[in-house]
C-alpha cells in the first residue's frame, strides 16, 4: 500500500470493523456437532443453510374487499432483497404469487404438457419426453407487475417511510431456468396460418391462463424444468412452467399443462379481472406486457441503520424487459448529482444486474437512490416523472388501492443523522 494514500485502501474508519467482530463474537447457538447422527446422515445427502442465516420470505395481505371469495391465504410473498447478494435469487426466497393457492402436489410420471388448437400436429409430451430435446439454460428475472407499486401488493406498507426493500420490491427474483425453448416446440405442432395467440394454462385448482401474443411464444420463450441446476420448486410450478422473459409476472404461468393456439385473447380469468391497469379516467389498460427499466439499491435500505459515519459499498439490483442494463448512476446528494456505478459482470439481458459504488457517509442527512438505463436507451424515471406522463398528481399512487400496475419509479432512500434509512418515495 502507498502510504501517502491511506484513505484508496482503508475502507474501514472509526471502529466499524471491531463492531461487527462484536456482533459475530456474541452469537452462540446450537451447532451441526450437537445434532443426532440421522440428521447428519440427512444434512449429508441435502444441505440446508446456517441456522444463524435468517432471511425469510413475507406475506403481503389481500386486501380484503378485492379477495376473491376462494382465495385463501396470501395474494402474495414477497423476497428479501436486503438480504440478496449477487444475481441469484435462492429458489427458497423466490417470492410467490399464486393468489392465494397452494402449489398442486403433481407427479412428474404423470404430468403431460398439451399443445394443441390450430397447430398442424397436436403434441402431448411427458417430462420425459421434454428432457430428450434440445435444451437451453438462461438467466432471466420475474416480476409481478403490481412490484413497487403503490396499493395493491404490499399495500400501505410499500409507501410508509418503515417499508424495507422487501416490501417496496419484493415481488421480483432472478433464477437461472433450464428448459425447451417455446419456439422448438410450436416448430414441432406446426403453427398453423391465422394463429395470432397462445393461451398458456396451469394445473392449478384455478387453472390460471393468460393469452399471450404468438410472436413473443416465437421469440424467447421458454418451457423451464429446472431453476438454479435443481428442478424447478413447487411453488415456482413444479415439474413445468413458462418463461416469459421480461414481461409481466402473470404470463410466467406455473404447472403448465396446456398450450392453445388460437387467434384472438380469451380474457382469462386473472387477465381480465386483477391485472389491468385502472386509470384515473375509469378506463383499464389490457394487455400491457412488457417490464420497464427499474433498479433499486438494496443496501443500505429501508429499514437498516447505519452505525458510524464513514466508508460502505452501496448495492442493489437493475433489470428491464427492453434488454439488459446498460447503465446505472447512483446519486447520494438528494438526485443533484450522479455516478456511474459499476455492473458485476457477466450482465445477462432481462435478468437481474448488481450494481456496486464506493461511499463516504459524512454523517450528514442525506437522500440516495439509483436509476438505470436499458438496452433500448430507456431510463428508469422519478415518480413525478411517471405522474406527469399518467397525467395524475402524486396524490394518485398515496390514495389508490387498486393495484397500480408497471410502476417503476427511483426509489429514494433517507439516511438520517442518526444513521436509521427510510423509504423516501414521497
Ligand atoms: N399457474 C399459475 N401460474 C402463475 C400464477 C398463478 O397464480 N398460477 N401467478 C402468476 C403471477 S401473477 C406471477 S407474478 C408469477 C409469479 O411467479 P412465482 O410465484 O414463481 O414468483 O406467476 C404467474 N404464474
Ligand atoms: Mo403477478
Amino acid at each position: 500500500m502507498n502510504p501517502k494514500e491511506p484513505s484508496r485502501r482503508r475502507f474501514l474508519k472509526n471502529g466499524a470493523a471491531l463492531a461487527g467482530l462484536a456482533v459475530g463474537a456474541s452469537a452462540t447457538k446450537a451447532s451441526a456437532a450437537d445434532a443426532p447422527e440421522e440428521r447428519v446422515d440427512l444434512l449429508h445427502k441435502v444441505g440446508e443453510r446456517s441456522h444463524f442465516v435468517d432471511a425469510i420470505r413475507r406475506g403481503s395481505a389481500n386486501n380484503p374487499e378485492r379477495r376473491l371469495p376462494d382465495e385463501p391465504r396470501n395474494f402474495g410473498i414477497s423476497t428479501p432483497l436486503q438480504d440478496s447478494d449477487g444475481t441469484v435469487t435462492p429458489a427458497s426466497l423466490h417470492y410467490i404469487v399464486s393468489h392465494g393457492y397452494e402449489p398442486p402436489d403433481i407427479n412428474p410420471q404423470e404430468h403431460r404438457l398439451i399443445i394443441h388448437g390450430m397447430v398442424e400436429r397436436p403434441l402431448s409430451l411427458s417430462m420425459d419426453d421434454l428432457r430428450r430435446l434440445p435444451s437451453v439454460s438462461r438467466f432471466h428475472f420475474i416480476e409481478c407487475h403490481g412490484n413497487s407499486t403503490t396499493g395493491g401488493l404490499g399495500g400501505a406498507a410499500r409507501i410508509s417511510p418503515d417499508a424495507t426493500v422487501q416490501d417496496t420490491h419484493g415481488f421480483t427474483s432472478c433464477s437461472q431456468w433450464t428448459g425447451v425453448p417455446l419456439p422448438l416446440l410450436l416448430k414441432e405442432a406446426g403453427v398453423k396460418k391465422g394463429a395470432t395467440w397462445i393461451i398458456a394454462e396451469g394445473a392449478d385448482e384455478y387453472k390460471h391462463s393468460k393469452s399471450i401474443p404468438i410472436d413473443k411464444a416465437l421469440d424467447d420463450a421458454l418451457v423451464a424444468y429446472a431453476q438454479n441446476g435443481e428442478p424447478v420448486r413447487p411453488e415456482q410450478g413444479y415439474p413445468l412452467r413458462l418463461v416469459i422473459p421480461g414481461w409481466q409476472g402473470i404470463n410466467n404461468v406455473k404447472w403448465l399443462r396446456r398450450i392453445d393456439l388460437v387467434d384472438e385473447p380469451y380474457m382469462g380469468m386473472m387477465e381480465i379481472s386483477r391485472y389491468p391497469r385502472l386509470g384515473l379516467d375509469g378506463k383499464s389498460r389490457w394487455f400491457e406486457f412488457e417490464m420497464g427499466p427499474k433498479s433499486v439499491i438494496t443496501r443500505p435500505s429501508g429499514g437498516q441503520r447505519l452505525p458510524v459515519p464513514g466508508f460502505y459499498e452501496i448495492t442493489g439490483l437493475a433489470w428491464s424487459g427492453g434488454g439488459a442494463i446498460r447503465r446505472v448512476e447512483v446519486s447520494t446528494d438528494g438526485g443533484a448529482t450522479w455516478k456511474d456505478a459499476e455492473l458485476q459482470g457477466p450482465v445477462a439481458s432481462k435478468a437481474h444486474t448488481r450494481f456496486t459504488i464506493p461511499w463516504n457517509w459524512s454523517g450528514e442527512e442525506t437522500t440516495i437512490q439509483s436509476r438505470c438505463t436499458d438496452d433500448k436507451g430507456t431510463v428508469q424515471p422519478t415518480i413525478a416523472e411517471v405522474a406527469k406522463h399518467w397525467g395524475v398528481d402524486l396524490d394518485y399512487f398515496r390514495k389508490i388501492t387498486l393495484i397500480v400496475s408497471d410502476l417503476n419509479a427511483i426509489q429514494p432512500w433517507k439516511i438520517n443523522r442518526d444513521g436509521s434509512v427510510k423509504n423516501a418515495i414521497f
